[in-house]
C-alpha cells in the first residue's frame, strides 16, 4: 500500500494472504491479498491466478499481521477448489474476481477470533454516497517500484469516487467498466498498490463494514488525482451466492 499506516490484523480481521508454492524454490511465495466472506470462502481477483494454477499449490493464510512471520493468532489453509469468473478479461481486467473455497476436514475452515472475522457483503443493489469513506488494506507495494511487498498489514483511507469522474480520462486511457469503482484518497495519500491486489476495500453500512470493492488495478500507485480501480462487488452477489450455495462446506 501507498501511504497509508502499519496497521494490526485486528483491524481488518478479514484480510487473508494467498501464497503459491513454487517447486523449483521449494518454497511458497506471496501472491495477492484475499477477503474471507465465510467460514470457508476467500473471495480475491481474477488475475492472481495463471493460467492452469494448480489448486494443490495454494495455500490461504488469516490472522497475521506480519506477512511472513509465524503468529499464534494465525489459521492456515490448503484449497479445495476455485473459480475464476468466467467473464474474467485478462486485457482489461473487466471480472476482475476470483473464489477459493479453503479445505476442511471437519466442516468448518476459519474460526473467528479477533485476528479472523469474516466481513459483510452487501446486499444486490447497495449504491453508497459519491466520496463515502472507505478502507483498503493489504501487504502490497509502498510504492510502484518497492523491490519488496509490505511485511506487516497496512490500513489506508479511500473514498468512493463518482461514477462520472471514474472513466479512461483518469486512467491513462485504459478501458473501465460497469463491473468497476474507482475510489482514491483526496488528500493524494493512500492508494493500493502491486499486491494489494485481491484485497478489500470495506464501507460502513448501517454499522456493519461491507465488502465494496476488490483491489484490482490502477495506473501506478498514489499518483495525483488518479484514483485505483476495484471489482464491484455489488456486481456479483448472485455469482458468490450461487456457487458457495452450490458447493455447502
Ligand atoms: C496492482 O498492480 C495494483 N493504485 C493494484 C492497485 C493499484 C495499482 C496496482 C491501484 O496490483
Amino acid at each position: 500500500m501507498f501511504g497509508g499506516r502499519e496497521s494490526d490484523i485486528t483491524e481488518q480481521p478479514w484480510q487473508a494472504v494467498i501464497n503459491v508454492f513454487q517447486r523449483r524454490h521449494k518454497q511458497h511465495f506471496y501472491r495477492c491479498g484475499g477477503v474471507l466472506i465465510d467460514s470457508c470462502w476467500i473471495l480475491t481477483a481474477a488475475h492472481c491466478f495463471e493460467e492452469n494454477e494448480k489448486v494443490e499449490n495454494l495455500e490461504v493464510i488469516l490472522g497475521r499481521t506480519f506477512r511472513k512471520m509465524n503468529s499464534s493468532s494465525e489459521q492456515i489453509f490448503g484449497v479445495e477448489k476455485y473459480w475464476i469468473h468466467k467473464k474474467f478479461e485478462s486485457e482489461t481486467f473487466d471480472n476482475d474476481i476470483a473464489l477459493l473455497k479453503l479445505k476442511t476436514d471437519i466442516g468448518i475452515c476459519a474460526i473467528n477470533s479477533p485476528e479472523v472475522y469474516p466481513v459483510c457483503l452487501p446486499e444486490r443493489g447497495l449504491v453508497l454516497p459519491d466520496w463515502t469513506e472507505c478502507e483498503i488494506s493489504g501487504y502490497g507495494k509502498t510504492t510502484e517500484f518497492s523491490p519488496e511487498y509490505s511485511e506487516r498489514v497496512k490500513r489506508g483511507h479511500v473514498r468512493l469516487w463518482p461514477n462520472e469522474r471514474c472513466v479512461p480520462d483518469v486512467l491513462s486511457g485504459r478501458t473501465v467498466t460497469s463491473n468497476m469503482l474507482c475510489a482514491g484518497d483526496t488528500r493524494g495519500r493512500d492508494d493500493a498498490c502491486k499486491g494489494d491486489s485481491g484485497g478489500p476495500l470495506v464501507c460502513r453500512n448501517n454499522d456493519r463494514m461491507t465488502l465494496m470493492g476488490v483491489i484490482s488495478w490502477g495506473d501506478g500507485c498514489g499518483q495525483k488525482d488518479k484514483p485505483g480501480v476495484y471489482t464491484r462487488v455489488t456486481r456479483y452477489i448472485d455469482w458468490i451466492n450461487g456457487r458457495m450455495k452450490a458447493n455447502p462446506l
